[in-house]
This record gives structure tokens, C-alpha cells and sequence, in this order.
């Protein structure tokens, strides 16, 4: 099978909610050395859009979503394997606190951001979902990052973004941390908005932000 073909066939296996051969792709893209993050964005996360799309025109429901996230899962964990394995050999970049803001529940997009950010040398603390933002706050005070990451799927929690921004203000911590903002609910001009530091479309363009925040070039 092409890489092509195997993207394809990942793409339609999250759209059936198809655990099995979901991972079953992943794994020969793995096996014949096909670039494992091409595969995350061409194959699982055109999948998983798919599915958005069909639930927000009311013919895709719950269920749906919920067999499309479980076979994304089970193929991200595979390739995710492989997208950290060059990481090890990096030089430490610095740490970053990362965390889908409180309310929402999605995790498949920043734990991809979390195993970029570790294949490009960062240590990475993953607050995981639903994180409020005394947490952030908190985390931020004690581990002392030089990145705060933080995901938004839903409209009605983009706005926990500006709050916890204005709590590491209150905190007198702004100036020690940069603020990378991404995940559906988010645009530039909102990161812009709530002054965040920067924005990220996608994963590698998030870590490439954080990267150059830090003046590290590559
Ligand atoms: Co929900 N959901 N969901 N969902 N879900 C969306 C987000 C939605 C757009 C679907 C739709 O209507 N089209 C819609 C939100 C509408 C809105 O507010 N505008 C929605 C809704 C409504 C809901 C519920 C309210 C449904 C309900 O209960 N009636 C509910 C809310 C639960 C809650 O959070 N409180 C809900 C639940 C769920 C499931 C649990 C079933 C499941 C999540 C499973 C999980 O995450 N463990 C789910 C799923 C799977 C989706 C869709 C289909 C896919 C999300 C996803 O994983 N995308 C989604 C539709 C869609 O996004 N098209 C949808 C793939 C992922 C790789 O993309 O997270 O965007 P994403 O991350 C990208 C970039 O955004 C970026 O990099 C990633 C990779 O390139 N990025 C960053 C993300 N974070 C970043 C951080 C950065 C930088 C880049 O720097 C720090």
C-alpha cells in the first residue's frame, strides 16, 4: 500500500469508528517508515474533521463521535510512539505546562501539541482536560515554564483563555511565561484578542511558534 493509501484507509477506518483497523494501519505505517505525523494529519485528523462536519449537519450523532475519537485514539497512541521517537536525542528546550482549559473534554488535540513538543526536546507537563485556571496558574508558579499550552474546542469555553491570562496577571506572572493558544475553538485574532503570545493551526505550528517565542531556530 502507498502512503497515500494507507492515509486514505486511516482517514475512512476513524469515520467507521473502526478501532482495529485503524491501529492496523498506524502499525504498518510505522513499519514501513511512512512520516507518522503526515499520517496523524493527512489520515486521523482529516477523519476525525470528517465526522465533525457530519455531526454538526445533524446525520453523524454521540456514538458516532465518540467510535470516530476511540479509533483515533488507538491509532494516535501508535503513531505518537513514533513521532517522539526522535525527541530522546534532543537538547533540552525548556518545559512547558500544557492543558485543555476548564469545561471542555477533548484531549486528542493537545496530546498531540504534548508529543510534538516532546520530539522537539521540550519536557512537557500535561495538566489534561478540564483544567481550571487556578491550576494553570498554580502549576505555572511552582514549575516555573518557559511555555504555557493551552487547547479550546468549544465556543463556550474559548473565553477560560482570556481568564487564565488575567489570572497569571493578577498573579504578577505574565511576563515570566509565553501563552501558545490552538484547538477548533480558536483563531489568531482571538489569541491576539486575549493577548495571548501566539497561536498554533496545527501542532507543528504551535511548537514552531513556541520555538520561536524562545529564539530557538530550529
Ligand atoms: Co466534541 N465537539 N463535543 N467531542 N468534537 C467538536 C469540537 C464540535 C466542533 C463538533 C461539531 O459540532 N462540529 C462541537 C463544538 C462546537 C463549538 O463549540 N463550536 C463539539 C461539541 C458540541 C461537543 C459536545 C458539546 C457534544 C454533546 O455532548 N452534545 C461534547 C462536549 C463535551 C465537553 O467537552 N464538555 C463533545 C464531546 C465529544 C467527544 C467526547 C465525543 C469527543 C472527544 C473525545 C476526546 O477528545 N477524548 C468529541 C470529538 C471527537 C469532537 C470532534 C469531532 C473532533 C475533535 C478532535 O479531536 N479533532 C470535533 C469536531 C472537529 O474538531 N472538527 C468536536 C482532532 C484534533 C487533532 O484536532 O483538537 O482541533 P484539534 O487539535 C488540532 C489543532 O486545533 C491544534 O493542533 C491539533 C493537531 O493539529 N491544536 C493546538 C489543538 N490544541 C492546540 C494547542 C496549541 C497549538 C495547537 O498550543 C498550545
Amino acid at each position: 500500500m502507498s502512503a497515500q493509501e494507507l492515509f486514505q484507509g486511516l482517514r475512512e477506518a476513524v469515520v467507521r469508528g473502526d478501532v482495529e483497523q485503524a491501529v492496523s494501519l498506524a502499525t504498518q505505517v510505522v513499519t514501513e517508515g511512512i512520516d507518522a505525523l503526515a499520517a496523524y494529519e493527512q489520515g486521523l485528523r482529516q477523519g476525525i474533521s470528517e465526522v465533525g462536519e457530519g455531526f454538526a449537519r445533524e446525520e453523524l450523532f454521540l456514538p458516532d463521535l465518540i467510535m470516530a475519537a476511540d479509533a483515533m485514539k488507538a491509532a494516535s497512541a501508535v503513531l505518537e510512539q513514533e513521532i517522539r521517537r526522535g525527541g530522546g536525542r534532543l537538547a533540552d528546550r525548556g518545559k512547558v505546562v500544557l492543558g485543555t482549559v476548564s469545561g471542555d473534554l477533548h484531549d486528542i488535540g493537545k496530546t498531540i501539541v504534548a508529543t510534538l513538543f516532546s520530539s522537539h526536546g521540550f519536557e512537557v507537563i500535561d495538566l489534561g482536560v478540564d483544567v481550571a485556571a487556578d491550576e494553570f496558574v498554580r502549576t505555572v508558579k511552582e514549575e516555573q515554564p518557559q511555555i504555557l499550552g493551552m487547547s479550546s474546542l468549544l465556543t463556550v469555553t474559548a473565553k477560560q483563555l482570556g481568564s487564565v491570562i488575567e489570572a497569571l496577571e493578577e498573579a504578577g506572572l505574565r511576563d515570566n511565561v509565553k501563552v501558545i493558544v490552538g484547538g477548533g475553538a480558536v483563531t489568531e485574532g482571538l489569541a491576539r484578542a486575549i493577548g495571548a503570545d501566539g497561536y498554533g493551526e496545527n501542532a507543528e505550528l504551535g511548537v514552531r511558534t513556541a520555538k520561536s517565542l524562545l529564539g530557538i531556530d530550529h
